[in-house]
């Protein structure tokens, strides 16, 4: 096998619902109280894995996570039955499905003892999100557990605030060569939370053995904070040589940009102008929350959008333009995720990147089609049809949750690895 980028989606859980958890994020807000269909959205979610296996790009899986999570009901003095509504939604939140929020990944051949380093998320800004860590560490200790290749951290303290990949871009001629690390940081003072802190990125870079030279921090633009773009990756995304970004994306974008070109001459910035397509459009058809990949055999990179983007006029004729070009992008392939979406989750969020040699993974956090199939068996048989909030404590439904989640953790051979 080789060095190659390998995506892992979250596999989303059968307890998928729309309580409203995000403040910032508008389309959790726009769907609270609405009637979530888990099944459907893990099916769409496998469907997205299948179409990129089909492209020829290496998938990987992180589990749903153990809901609801007793353990943190436990530490905060309560359980399931006594919860209050919102503290119960918390505890029953799918929201580690949003794989780009799992880590911060920098590539071995970045690091200063060259293995590929690996940060688990804090996530501390959003009380559902913040009790997702012990999990994520759990699996990412798992699938990235030889210490030859790898190296996995523990959070960052709070209150530094750490969103993980969505708030990290890597800009590199080649995955495998040397890249350039873009930490993106929001400053606090807007009407929405900024979730991620230049101090955890800072701590993140240094425990990484990033060389500084080669490192960028960089913050992002209030107006886009404001507009709803509570992750840099709702508002831009890269690929080797690429960025593809909106306009508004960044604080001082010349700043940005100027530096970014000297670090690495080869950078192609693709900048969508707001005359072209605004703010809000770029938000509410998740333009930006694409995965940007490279295809093999020389076939360009694709952009693997949500169908919101093809639905929305300005954005949809921008890209054909785009396309209709001589530049670095090839393909347009959009995808459905709507049930992640209307919780403000696109394809990108979906996903964490990681460089590596997938012979140094774990294989059970590998998928094939064969692999996929069985997934979508175990989904199709278990997974809940649909959800109300109002529905959260009901015992049977969270019975109902947890058989789907055992059974899928056996079949994939980790129930001996991962427990409740
Ligand atoms: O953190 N939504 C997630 C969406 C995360 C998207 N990730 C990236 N952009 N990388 C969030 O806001 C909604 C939960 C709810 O309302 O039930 C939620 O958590």
């Amino acid at each position: 096998m080789s060095i190659r980028e390998i995506n892992f989606d979250g596999i989303i859980g059968p307890s998928h619902n729309y309580a409203g958890l995000s403040l910032g994020n508008l389309a959790s807000a726009r769907n609270a109280g609405g009637v979530s269909h888990p099944r459907a959205a893990a099916l769409q979610g496998l469907e997205k894995m299948r179409g990129n296996i089909r492209l020829g790009l290496t998938q990987g899986i992180f589990l749903p996570q153990w809901r609801p999570d007793v353990a943190w009901l436990t530490k905060l003095g309560t359980d399931v039955g006594n919860a209050e509504p919102h503290i119960r939604a918390a505890a029953m939140s799918a929201s580690s499905m949003w794989a780009a929020n799992a880590a911060t990944i920098s590539p071995a051949s970045d690091t200063a003892d060259g293995r590929t380093h690996l940060t688990v998320a804090n996530l501390v800004t959003m009380p559902h999100r913040s009790h997702e860590w012990p999990q994520t560490l759990a699996q990412l200790r798992i699938a990235f557990s030889d210490s030859r290749a790898f190296a996995v951290h523990d959070p960052i303290p709070a209150p530094f605030g750490d969103e993980g990949a969505a708030n990290h871009m890597r800009l590199a001629q080649s995955h495998g060569e040397a890249g350039i690390e873009v930490f993106v940081y929001g400053r606090a003072g807007g009407a929405f939370p900024a979730r991620q802190h230049v101090e955890a990125s800072k701590a993140i870079a240094r425990n990484h053995g990033l060389d500084p030279a080669r490192t960028l921090f960089v913050e992002q633009s209030e107006a886009a904070i404001a507009a709803g773009a509570f992750h840099n990756d709702v508002v831009a995304v890269a690929n080797e040589h690429v960025l593809f970004a909106h306009e508004q994306a960044f604080a001082d974008k010349a700043t940005f940009y100027a530096d970014l070109r000297a670090a690495l001459p080869c950078v192609d910035i693709v900048e969508v102008p707001a005359s072209a397509v605004s703010l809000s459009d770029a938000i509410k058809s998740y333009l930006f929350n694409a995965q940007l990949v490279t295809l093999p055999d020389g076939g360009g990179m694709a952009l693997i959008l949500p169908t919101e983007a093809q639905e929305t006029p300005a954005v949809w004729q921008w890209l054909e333009q785009l396309i209709a070009g001589n530049g670095p992008i090839r393909r347009l392939v959009p995808v459905d995720v709507r049930q992640s979406m209307a919780n403000g989750g696109g394809p990108a969020c979906l996903r964490l990147r990681v460089v590596a040699d997938p012979a140094d993974i774990d294989p059970r956090f590998l998928v094939d089609e064969a692999r996929l199939d069985d997934i979508a068996q175990i989904v199709s048989q278990y997974w809940p049809l649909s959800i109300e909030p109002q529905d959260l404590g009901d015992t049977r439904l969270i019975a109902r949750i947890e058989q789907s989640w055992l059974t899928l953790v056996d079949h994939l051979q980790l129930s001996g690895d991962l427990s409740p």
